[in-house]
């Protein structure tokens, strides 16, 4: 246990005379003298009805759980703050894009979407990324993903992609994975899921922490400014150690190793102090430029590079404090996308309009009543006054006798606020037209952005891409569905097809003129929608590649030190206090637990040992010299894996003196000349080659060594 928690629980120790409201108690606030045995008749003898503390606590606990979120089960949160750097007040009347005098409180929920509440964090996933800003005028939920853009465009299809995504029903299999059959077989005959779909498939669904991925508001929102002028804005979140990622045969064995590698990662940054931290940055266009891009703004699978309106970095949040209950805020937050303030408004996306309806109704069976909002997480700071009364678990008792609208008893109140007392108006946006259920034509064009995407990335980052798909549609049963994929892929990209069809095994159909193609043509898209000659609008975007978005801090960047006893104790410690000033992080990992004793015979706590850890876990090895130690290791095979490990995953390894041995019976001999495989050299290069998160370059021999 850690030292800080150890000396707080000495603390309560301490004070053996407590106060009575530390005594444990019934609901009722009667104190108990038992709390282990129930009541019965005589010791032997039956249990008695009339023991209302036994059933107090078994009814509590028999009704602990509720409904975990239909998506986004799985989840972590964060409190923290939000800062303006300059105010947007020519866009926008919001205050909190206005006034930089401001430290706005935030709630932050990082979370997967297909997986439930227990399912592992290194998913391949979509992440979400809601954030609930506590204003002076009332909440705004930023309730965002990690990805730019969406599967779908319209609300109607959510369900259908949902279940499809989630785990089969007959068997309800496989859990927290897209890799089967029903995802596929929707994705493969709705087209416009594409471009969300090959950002799946990349790095971005794998993210090394939540603190390293990037956030987005997704659909086209509107700033109104003061003289209700409109602009359209586009929300972005910027990390501050830059976008990281781990590979995939990582992600598959830290399932195992730490399925909590996420939320454990950002409970212990904000413990250590080391506060993570996002820029938030806006798109801003002017209403008059609405229809001169090349896509509508108003479909949420299509994104704005950031060549063609760049991003407009205004301010900062900072996740400073962790929950102090899992399930009274991070389990009962409830976000809306419609929970927003003076200054921000909707636009007609049709995926957004539908989701304006669904966190609400959500909630109400989630949490079991329209009085969500007086969960502690979700209270506004601001005071709430309204004529709604009573339901499930009402919190407020509200004084007088009038609950309506107008009243002259109550004296009025509550009183309306005009606009220029900050009441809220929508935007008076002029609409014209027929009822009707139809796509506009201008969201056809699936294809132009994925193939843009799919360019954009670097060598490295397509292998990825292409391993992503082959294992997914790999793991799909239906060969017709894997054609249909195929077929797609080479819509986006030929040799991003050809390289999946090689693994799989299969030609890339000439056309999709097959025969269950055509039995389901009237229900999907792909037969309706041959794809239109891609768009190219754009080259390549370097703000889609994670190559151009990383960052030289190490800052809680993990490291593994490998040791035995007689290891060189000052190597040890000259590496550890540079690499703590930069804020990384040491873990002294030794075949046994306990202490570990150096060649000058001090002793130091071992954090982990070898077969509880896996070199997953960390994104460095060092080994200090030491003949003792070294020659310990070279026969411990899990040493020997653990390297080989960390090589394959084309992470930073170094070594000085004897370690060099050590390094020899694994396959890092075959690298010598790898530049983040760094034997004798002083640990200022140690720490550069640390900073460039993996040296990719290895990855394409790496990639075949046996571990
Ligand atoms: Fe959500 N989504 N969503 N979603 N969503 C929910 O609300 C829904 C969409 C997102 O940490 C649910 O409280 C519909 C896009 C996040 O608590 C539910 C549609 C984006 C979270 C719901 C979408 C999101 C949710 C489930 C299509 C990115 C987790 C529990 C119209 C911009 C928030 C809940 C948290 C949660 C519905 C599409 C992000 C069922 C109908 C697009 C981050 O109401």
């Amino acid at each position: 246990m850690k030292s800080k928690e150890t000396e707080k629980i000495k603390d309560l120790h301490k004070n053996t005379n407590l106060p009575n409201n530390k005594r444990l108690t019934t609901n009722q606030g009667v104190k108990v003298n038992d709390t282990n045995n129930s009541l019965s008749a005589s010791e032997r003898g039956p249990s008695l009805l009339e023991d209302f503390i036994l059933r107090e606590k078994i009814t509590h606990f028999d009704h602990e759980r509720i409904p975990e979120r239909i998506v986004h089960a799985r989840g972590s949160g964060a409190h923290g703050y939000f800062e303006l750097y300059e105010s947007q007040q020519k866009y926008t009347k919001a205050e909190i894009f206005t006034d930089t005098n401001r430290k706005t409180p935030v709630f932050v929920r990082f979370s997967t979407v297909a997986g439930s509440k227990g399912s592992v964090d290194l998913a391949r996933d979509v992440r979400g990324f809601a954030v609930k800003f506590y204003t002076q005028e009332g909440i705004f939920d930023l309730v965002g993903n990690n990805m730019p853009i969406f599967f779908i465009q319209d609300a109607m299809k959510f369900p259908d992609l949902i279940h499809s995504v989630k785990p089969e029903p007959n068997r309800e299999i496989p859990q927290a994975a897209s890799a089967h059959d029903t995802f596929y077989d929707f994705i493969s005959l709705t087209t416009e899921t594409l471009h969300n779909h090959i950002w799946l498939m990349s790095d971005r669904a794998i993210p090394r922490s939540f603190r390293m991925m990037e956030g987005f508001g997704i659909h086209t929102f509107r700033f109104v400014n003061v003289k209700g002028e409109s602009h359209f804005v586009k929300f972005h979140w910027k990390p501050k150690l830059g976008v990281k990622s781990v590979t995939w045969d990582e992600a598959v064995k830290i399932h195992g190793a730490d399925p909590d590698f996420h939320r454990r990662d950002l409970w212990d940054a904000i413990e250590a102090g080391n506060y993570p931290e996002w820029e938030l940055g806006i798109q801003v266009i002017p209403e008059k430029d609405e229809n001169k891009f090349d896509f509508d703004l108003l479909d949420p699978t299509k994104l704005i590079p950031e060549e063609m309106v760049p991003v407009k970095r205004i301010g900062k949040m900072v996740l400073n404090r962790n929950p102090s209950n899992f399930f009274a805020e991070t389990e009962q937050v409830a976000f809306h996308p419609g929970h927003l303030v003076p200054g921000i408004d909707f636009t007609n996306d049709p995926l957004l309009q539908g989701r304006l309806f669904s966190y609400t109704d959500t909630q109400l069976s989630r949490l079991g009543s329209p009085n969500f909002h007086e969960i502690p997480i979700n209270r506004p700071i601001n005071e709430v006054h309204n004529n709604q009364r009573d339901a499930h678990m009402r919190m407020t008792i509200n004084e007088g006798k009038t609950a309506y609208f107008p009243n002259s008893i109550g004296g009025g109140c509550p009183y309306l606020s005009k606009i220029a007392e900050g009441g809220f108006s929508h935007y008076e946006e002029r609409v014209d037209g027929k009822k009707i259920r139809s796509r506009s034509e201008s969201f056809n064009d699936h294809f132009s952005q994925p193939a843009l995407f799919y360019r954009s990335l670097e060598t490295w980052e397509k292998e990825h891409v292409i391993n992503g798909y082959a294992f997914e549609l790999g793991k799909c049963t239906y060969e017709h569905i894997k054609l249909r994929m195929l077929w797609l892929l080479e819509q986006i990209n030929n040799q991003l097809a050809e390289r999946v069809a090689e693994q799989l095994g299969l030609e890339i159909p000439k056309d999709i003129d097959h025969p269950i193609n055509q039995a389901i043509g009237a229900n999907a898209d792909i037969n309706k929608q041959q794809p239109p000659k891609k768009k190219n609008y754009l080259d390549t975007s370097k703000a889609l590649s994670q190559t151009f978005l990383a960052s030289d801090d190490i800052a809680t960047c993990k490291i593994a030190i490998l040791v035995a006893n007689g290891f060189n104790g000052d190597d040890y410690v000259e590496l550890r206090k540079l690499l703590e000033e930069k804020n990384a992080t040491v873990a002294l990992i030794a075949p046994h637990g306990g202490k570990i004793i150096c060649n000058k015979k001090n002793q130091y706590d071992v954090d982990a040992f070898l077969s509880t850890t896996e070199s997953v876990l960390y994104d460095a090895l060092y080994v200090p010299g030491g003949k003792e130690a070294i020659k310990t290791l070279m026969e411990e095979a899990k040493a020997i894996k653990f390297i080989n490990e960390t090589l394959k995953h084309c992470k930073t390894i170094g070594t000085a003196d004897e370690g060099e041995e050590l390094l020899d019976q694994t396959y890092v001999k075959l690298f010598k000349d790898d530049e983040a495989i760094l034997i004798n050299k002083n640990v200022q290069v140690f720490i550069k080659a640390l900073s460039k998160h993996r040296n990719w370059k290895r990855e394409k021999e790496a990639i075949n060594i046996p571990v």
